[in-house]
């Protein structure tokens, strides 16, 4: 680790971020809960942003780090993945979990990547941020996220990160630079990318990198397109073969993981990978890879879906055999509760699925 790299990741953390559950900007919205969550986090809800600044020197002792992104901004069909950062915080930090929170990415709402903008909106929106116009650091969630990671892998480049979303357009700056970081170290990667859709468009309506279509892009910074493995497809307007002939991935649809168990779906993906001499994993979990009825607080609930109990087992098969390099949560809306069945009570349903899911993940990940 160089001091240099480690002055600028500083920088970068106090410019480009925010207390844990603040990434969201409001006057007085959800006041009540974001000072619940801070006096558990900090004993209380004054002097939050200096509390913040001090824990940054925690940083160096933690193998976890956690990174809140709360942008909805690249969804599209219902909105409300913005606050996902700040809920699944509010139950992860019941758990007994170790990891360093770095914060959320300061998210202007109406953004999405910086690409997509003109000189004039760079501008005014970097003096919004940074109050200095001139200076040439992004402004957009997406490309905050990129450029904060590269610093974050160059800085520790044995430290991991776990991100919540955010819609799944996320997913594409973390999984970009994490990539970058695993090549540069000669890691050998597969994302394995839970979902009930495929996220294979080329563009949707015009934008190239939106929560649809984000994987399409990434395929072009793995090592093959068969790298990228995809659990839990049930809503697309194509057959699997479409998709995999298409674009050379590999799919699980959420209706052959029934069919041939968990287990035996984890077996197939191991001894795939283990032919394939990945060293590990990154894994991207767009929580609508879950049943509604387990996860209906999200922008495109779908049924027939993965039960919490499969999608752990695929993960813990996957575990003992593959360390987890890096992974993202995505897509939690809690003001979506749908309730489809009118069974379960939402978002807490949607909240614990999710948090299950993080702990298994942010534990083994904390283990290699
Ligand atoms: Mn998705």
């Amino acid at each position: 680790m160089s001091e240099n790299n480690l002055k600028t990741l500083k920088e970068k953390m106090n410019r480009y971020l925010c207390p844990p559950g603040n990434g969201v900007f409001t006057v007085n919205t959800a006041k009540e809960r974001k000072e619940a969550f801070w006096k558990q986090l900090y004993g209380s809800s004054l002097g939050v942003h200096e509390k913040w600044q001090a824990d940054m020197e925690k940083l160096a002792d933690s193998k976890v780090a956690l990174l809140g992104i709360p942008s909805d901004c690249g969804g599209g069909i219902l909105r409300g993945a913005n606050w996902g950062p700040l809920f699944l915080r509010s139950e992860l930090i019941k758990e007994d979990l170790k990891y360093h929170d770095l914060g959320d990415v300061r998210v202007i709402p109406h953004l999405l990547l910086d690409k997509y903008l003109n000189q004039e909106t760079i501008e005014s929106c970097r003096k919004a941020l940074y109050q200095d116009g001139e200076f040439p650091l992004p402004v957009s969630p997406l490309s905050i996220t990129e450029d904060f990671c590269n610093s974050y892998y160059a800085t520790f480049s044995d430290k991991k990160l776990f991100s919540l979303g955010g819609d799944h357009s996320v997913s594409y700056p973390l999984t970009k630079s994490y990539l970058k970081a695993k090549k540069a170290q000669g890691k050998k990667v597969a994302l394995i990318h839970f979902d009930a859709h495929t996220d294979l468009l080329e563009e949707r309506m015009g934008i190239d990198i939106c929560f649809g279509s984000w994987c399409t892009h990434i395929l072009e910074d793995l090592l093959s397109p068969g790298h990228l493995i995809q659990i839990g497809i049930r809503s697309s307007g194509h057959e699997r073969g479409h998709w995999e002939n298409k674009f050379g991935v590999q799919q699980y649809w959420a209706e052959q993981v029934r069919e041939e168990g968990p287990s035996k779906i984890a077996d197939k993906i191991i001894a795939y990978l283990k032919q394939n001499t990945i060293d590990e994993l990154y894994i991207s979990y767009d929580i609508d890879a879950l049943d509604a009825s387990y996860a209906s607080a999200t922008g495109t609930p779908e049924l027939n879906g993965l039960s919490p109990h499969e999608s752990m087992i695929i993960l813990q098969e996957l575990a003992a055999s593959f360390p987890f390099g890096g992974a993202d949560l995505v897509e939690v809306a809690p003001f979506l509760a749908t309730d489809l069945k009118g069974e379960s009570p939402e978002p807490q349903t949607t909240l614990l699925s999710a948090t299950t899911l993080i702990r298994f993940i942010i534990s083994k990940m904390g283990e290699d």
